[in-house]
């Protein structure tokens, strides 16, 4: 499964930087051969402390992270949504990720020029957010149209555009959409996609210049409950030409307890609304990420069809308890490993073993 996480924000604050960091975490291709080679397209590990010790207690040949994927979308300015700059191919092209990390200027440096001659995170946050707003107004005035024409009851088509004409009153008075605004409309019409409906996190590019206040006054400001992740890009960068053991120190030096990399990754990841589930055993430990509602028969469909189709059983343990007993043999001797039906919602962290029959 593909999950992506769309990099936006106004040209010239780090967006491809911070992609191009996102690249250099290099993965095994041999691991992930439906991963297809698109310049823009990043496939990460997930850093996951979890599945480490996993892996060191079973000592397994391979570890196998989960995966996302972050796409540099370039060209969204002012005016995009009615085709200025490269317009509405970027719309597009975001309207085709999971969640959005907005990345937004924080950094001081006049030799980079800024397309409104000078930074200003919230008025730069709040014009992309608008090109976004416009979008979805688009979109959903075409949405009315669809309904007119459809072919549903006239009571139903009243409910359908009742339902959108609410949200057209919110996005015009400047608001996100949320998740609920539109179900029944997107139950009639599963293809539309709406980008102010996508989970959103800021990426914050600051320097050694960037005012505290600012970032305090940023984050008082901006929309409820949208996380913001600290990121000097550029001491990042820097960071990630050393040894693994040169980082350590420099890290230890620097107090710096995650890299900005991996917390990029981790809100990324978060945002999307999964769980993750692991397979551990000499031969390999691995994570694997699945819908919060998922079933065990469902989540065995993300292994392999063919274990999803002769579903038996999920035999199962949570995290702690396995790492509490300190192998699987201990705890299965401790009683703390279930048998589990196809309908079981499997919980984070679940430890699992499917059996199946084809
Ligand atoms: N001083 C400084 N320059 C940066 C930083 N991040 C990016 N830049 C520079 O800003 C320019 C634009 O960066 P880029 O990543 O291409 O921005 P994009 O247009 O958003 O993709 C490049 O010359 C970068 O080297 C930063 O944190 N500090
Ligand atoms: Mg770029």
């Amino acid at each position: 499964m593909g999950f992506k996480c769309g990099l936006v924000g106004m040209p010239n604050v780090g967006k491809s930087s911070i992609f191009n960091l996102l690249t250099s975490q290099k993965i095994d291709a041999k691991n992930f051969p439906f991963c297809t080679i698109d310049p823009n397209v990043a496939t990460v590990e997930v850093p996951d402390e979890r599945l480490d010790k996993l892996s060191d207690l079973n000592s397994s040949k391979r570890k196998i992270n989960a995966v996302i994927e972050f796409v540099d979308i370039a060209g969204l300015i002012k005016g995009a949504s009615k085709g200025e700059g490269l317009g509405n191919d970027f719309l597009t092209h975001i309207r085709n990720t999971d969640a959005i990390a907005h990345v937004v200027r924080f950094f001081i440096d006049e030799d980079i020029i800024h397309v409104n001659g000078k930074p200003n995170p919230e008025s730069d946050f709040n014009d992309i957010n608008t090109e976004l707003i416009l979008s979805d107004i688009t979109t959903l005035e075409s949405v009315m149209n669809r309904i007119t024409k459809g072919k549903m009851s006239e009571k139903e088509k009243l409910t359908l555009k009742e339902e959108a004409t609410q949200a057209l009153d919110k996005l015009n008075a400047n608001t996100f959409l949320e998740k609920n605004d539109l179900e029944k409309v997107q139950e009639t019409f599963p293809d539309i996609k709406l980008l102010t409906q996508k989970p959103m996190f800021v990426i914050a590019n600051i320097n050694e210049d960037t005012s505290k206040d600012e970032l305090d006054k940023f984050k008082n400001n901006i929309t409820k409950n949208i996380k913001v992740v600290e990121v000097n890009v550029k001491v990042e960068t820097d960071l990630n030409e050393l040894t693994s053991e040169e980082k350590k120190e420099f890290m230890e030096e620097f107090g710096i307890d995650e890299s900005a990399l991996s917390k990029i990754i981790k809100s990324g990841y978060s945002l999307l609304d999964l769980k993750t589930f692991f397979t551990s055993g000499e031969k390999e430990s691995r994570a694997w990420a699945a819908k919060k509602y998922f079933n065990a028969q469902e989540c065995s469909g993300i292994i392999h069809t063919d274990i999803q189709k002769g579903f038996i059983r999920a035999e199962t343990v949570s995290y702690n308890d396995y790492i509490e007993s300190g192998s699987e043999q201990a705890s299965k001797a401790n009683g703390v490993w279930r048998q589990e039906g196809r309908d079981y919602i499997v919980q984070e962290g679940d430890v699992i073993y499917f059996r199946f029959n084809i």
